[in-house]
């Protein structure tokens, strides 16, 4: 077992824990239930909480199909049942059975029915557009009733195993968690758009990254932290992988030697998570979205952003040397065949694709902005959802990499000077670190065709409501 690995029994309690029913209430001769627990309970008189899916009626009985967030379940009720509430519910209405839970009469209703004595509204859908059929139903417009669907609630579940793994696996780490604030003075340090906003006669932007305050951390003697947060992109393209604010997992740890040392953690931390997220969701997920769970059985590829481009040119791919969505979908296939595995790392970029806070090879004879940088990218099934390197840490250094990415002298001296190179003054320790999308980690794990599906909320250019 490698430290952070949970063991067979933790693996068990927390098996046990998701599945621990949500509500405890009711009494022993009629337990609250949840619909995923109700095998347990064959034979029982319980208690059901859930919205009405369907309703039909054949002869002298009456169906109901009802949802709560673990499943759907086959209500019978018969129709002349002196206790029985009116029959006209709404879909979507709040509602409450008591019954018996029994095997069901036809197999194909599933392997469970609720055989009603009592049904009784909560809560009436009164509006009629509740029905996910309807043109007019907008996902992202009507987000509270498409929360309401099974596979909704299913990412929601991973992505709460996925931060809770990888959370565990950093402490185990000796990673502590910081919240760095979203508020800043200066504008971007990589070139992404940011917004601005006033901020009391002066300007502010909302941080695109939290990465130079957990630099911050580095400078301040923390060594190893990690945070998981919002970040904000005023991004105008509208891309299938692109949100204006997006949760945002970093990474940051101190007396790094290299860029690789960053990605052996990351790959470590991923496969970690990953295979906590199979063994406790993977047939949900194979279920409801028809993927499995990949994870990589060896070593994640790693190829020099050099042989990439070389690679994408006999394929006619690498457009003006750089890489583009298309040649990141080739790189994936291309790692899928060699290994199996469709992750891959590109290592090694140009000065000229990162930002000046990258270190760049030391050699002394190679003009700054030709230098290649100790950085990465991790692509997973053709979407980059992940960046890092080995952040510079010498003052001087960092100063000459501003000016050659253009940022002029002023700017240096009143924004990023005060902001940002002071803390390389005062004995800051090798470091690097990474950063990775949640919302489009999750597209990507699930095979969504839009990161709109994997948001809780989705926000972009020509999207802020709900
Ligand atoms: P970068 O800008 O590559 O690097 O972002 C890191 C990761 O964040 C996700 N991401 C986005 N997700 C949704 N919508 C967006 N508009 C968006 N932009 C980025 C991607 C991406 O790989 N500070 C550096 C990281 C570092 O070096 O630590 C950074 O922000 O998954």
């Amino acid at each position: 077992m490698t430290a952070g690995t949970l063991s067979e029994p933790e693996l068990r309690g927390a098996k046990r824990l998701a599945h621990t029913p949500l509500r405890p209430d009711g009494d022993a001769e009629c337990p609250n239930v949840r619909i995923t627990d109700l095998p347990l309970f064959l034979g029982r008189k319980v208690e059901l909480r859930g919205w009405l899916v369907a309703s039909r009626q054949a002869r002298s009985m009456q169906f109901l199909q009802i949802r709560d967030r673990t499943g759907e379940v086959q209500v019978a009720r018969r129709i002349d049942h002196e206790s029985c509430a009116s029959p006209s519910i709404e879909p979507e209405s709040a509602i409450r059975v008591i019954g018996r839970v029994c095997e069901p009469r036809i197999a194909k209703f599933g392997k469970i029915e609720i055989n009603a004595d009592s049904i009784s509204t909560l809560a009436p859908a009164i509006e009629k557009q509740a029905n996910y059929d309807r043109d007019s139903f907008d996902p992202l417009r009507h987000r509270f009733l498409a929360l309401r669907q099974r596979s909704q609630a299913l990412i929601i579940e991973v992505q709460t195993t996925l931060l809770s793994s990888i959370r565990s696996f950093l402490l185990s780490h000796h990673f502590l968690e910081v919240h760095t604030p979203k508020i800043t003075a200066s504008g971007s340090e990589s070139g992404s758009a940011v917004f601005e906003l006033p901020y009391f006669g002066e300007r502010a932007f909302l941080i695109q990254s939290p990465q130079f305050y957990m630099q911050m951390a580095m400078a301040g003697g923390l060594e190893r932290v990690f945070e998981v947060g919002p970040a904000f992109r005023a991004e105008g393209a509208v891309t299938n992988r692109h949100a204006t604010e997006f949760t945002s997992i970093d990474v940051e740890w101190s007396w790094v030697a290299s860029h690789q040392e960053v990605m052996d953690l990351q790959e470590e931390m991923l496969c970690f998570a990953l295979r906590d997220i199979d063994r406790l969701h993977g047939a949900d997920i194979k279920t409801h979205f028809g993927v499995s769970v990949e994870i990589p059985a060896d070593k994640i590829l790693r190829l020099d952003y050099r042989a990439a481009l070389e690679l994408l040119n006999r394929s006619g791919l690498a457009i003006d040397r750089r890489l583009t969505h298309q040649s990141e979908q080739m790189l994936c296939r291309y790692a899928k065949e060699k290994t199996g595995c469709s992750f891959v790392y590109i290592e090694n970029f140009p000065a000229t694709d990162r930002p000046f806070y990258t270190m760049r090879s030391q050699d002394s004879e190679i003009p700054l902005g030709q230098a290649v940088t100790r950085s990465f990218d991790l692509f997973w099934r053709g979407a980059e959802i992940s960046s890092g390197c080995q952040r510079e840490h010498d003052h001087e250094r960092l100063k000459r990499q501003m000016a050659s990415d253009g940022f002029s002298p002023e700017i240096i001296q009143q924004y990023l000077e005060p902001y940002f190179l002071e803390m390389f003054l005062y004995g800051c320790p090798p470091h690097g670190g990474f950063g990775i999308g949640l919302d489009r980690f999750l597209m990507i794990l699930f095979g969504c065709s839009s990161i709109e599906e994997t948001s809780f909320v989705h926000r972009s250019s020509n999207r802020f409501v709900p």
